[in-house]
Parts: structure tokens; sequence; C-alpha cells
């Protein structure tokens, strides 16, 4: 599991914005986004750079990776 600190999501339309971003390479990513604290959990098969580089292109700054081992 993969944990992102993103900056600039405000609603559920970003939600979706940074979802679709990350199973455009991944269908099935599962990705869990809590609004109230900007953190982004994501459960892929992607490398976490390419999971950073897709949610900053998709216009949402990374501001904190973090990598766990569950
Ligand atoms: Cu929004």
């Amino acid at each position: 599991m993969m944990n992102f600190t993103v900056s600039g999501m405000t609603c559920g339309g970003c939600v979706n914005a940074v979802t679709r971003a990350v199973q455009s390479k991944d269908p099935t990513a599962i990705i869990n986004v809590d609004l109230s604290t900007q953190h982004v959990n994501v459960n892929t098969i992607l490398t976490i750079d390419s999971v950073e580089q897709l949610i900053t292109d998709a216009g949402f700054p990374v501001l904190h990776v973090q990598q766990d081992h569950a």
C-alpha cells in the first residue's frame, strides 16, 4: 500500500480525477481518498514513482509519499 499526501483536492470530481489517473495505467488499482486529510491510499501493481507521476500529471501536486509494508 502506498500513501500519498496530495494538495488541491476539494471535491468528488477531484477524487474521480485522481482515481481515473491511476486506473488509466492499472485498471485494477484500488484508490481511497480522504479529502479531509488530503491522503490518497493506493493498492496497485504500479511503482510508487509511476503513481506519483500520474497524480501529479492529473493536476494535484504530491507533497509526501510513504510506502507501507502491508
Ligand atoms: Cu474537485
